[in-house]
């Protein structure tokens, strides 16, 4: 064997050992790549309560819903990206149709708090599996969703008071479809 050749193999055993130490289990590869679906889901479940805002002209709705959307396919990415620094491979699925008609803005908005308790859950077992197998990249990475899931309810649960306490002033929905406009 040459001193290149040499030289070769240690390189790829090198690049084996740094791929095998910090890889993914299958296990939490494909919970990863479920909860990366979900993501996308959330955002298109976002972007169909959307467009029941703008079916019944709220706008402000409307735009709130569209940031949401948004934020779920930051989130997305932040899993699609992890996924791949930790050597594991992204298969993305099918997603899921979400309904398309709310009876009210205060029934989309519960929808929405119901749909982020669920995530909520999920990134819990997630966590828990990440305990299980001993893989403290993927449990320190999941603590930024643990804090920003506590957001996502407050801010749906914060809309859900705003609307029920606006119902009884006249025009209140409209003063609420300003201020939800605001959302950046
Ligand atoms: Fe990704 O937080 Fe909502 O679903």
């Amino acid at each position: 064997m040459s001193g290149g050749d040499i030289a070769d193999s240690m390189l790829f055993v090198k690049n084996n050992e740094i791929g095998r130490n910090n890889m993914l289990s299958v296990k939490i590869e494909k919970e990863l790549n479920k909860q990366l679906n979900r993501e996308y889901f959330s955002a298109y479940l976002y972007m169909s309560m959307a467009a029941y805002f703008q079916s019944i002209d709220l706008s402000g709705f409307e735009r709130w819903m569209q940031v949401q959307a948004k934020e779920e396919l930051s989130h997305a990415e932040k899993i699609y990206n992890f996924i791949h620094e930790r050597n594991g491979k992204v298969v993305l699925e099918a997603i899921e149709k979400p309904q398309t008609d709310w009876e009210s803005p205060l029934a989309a908005f519960e929808d929405s708090l119901k749909h982020e308790i669920f995530i909520t859950g999920c990134i819990n077992e997630l966590i828990k599996s990440a305990l299980e197998e001993k893989d403290n990249a993927t449990d320190i990475f999941l603590q930024w969703f643990v804090t920003e899931q506590v957001e996502e309810e407050a801010n749906a649960t914060k809309v859900i008071k705003k609307i029920k306490l606006m119902k009884a002033a006249p025009g209140g929905i409209f003063m609420l479809d300003k201020e939800l406009a605001e959302r950046e």
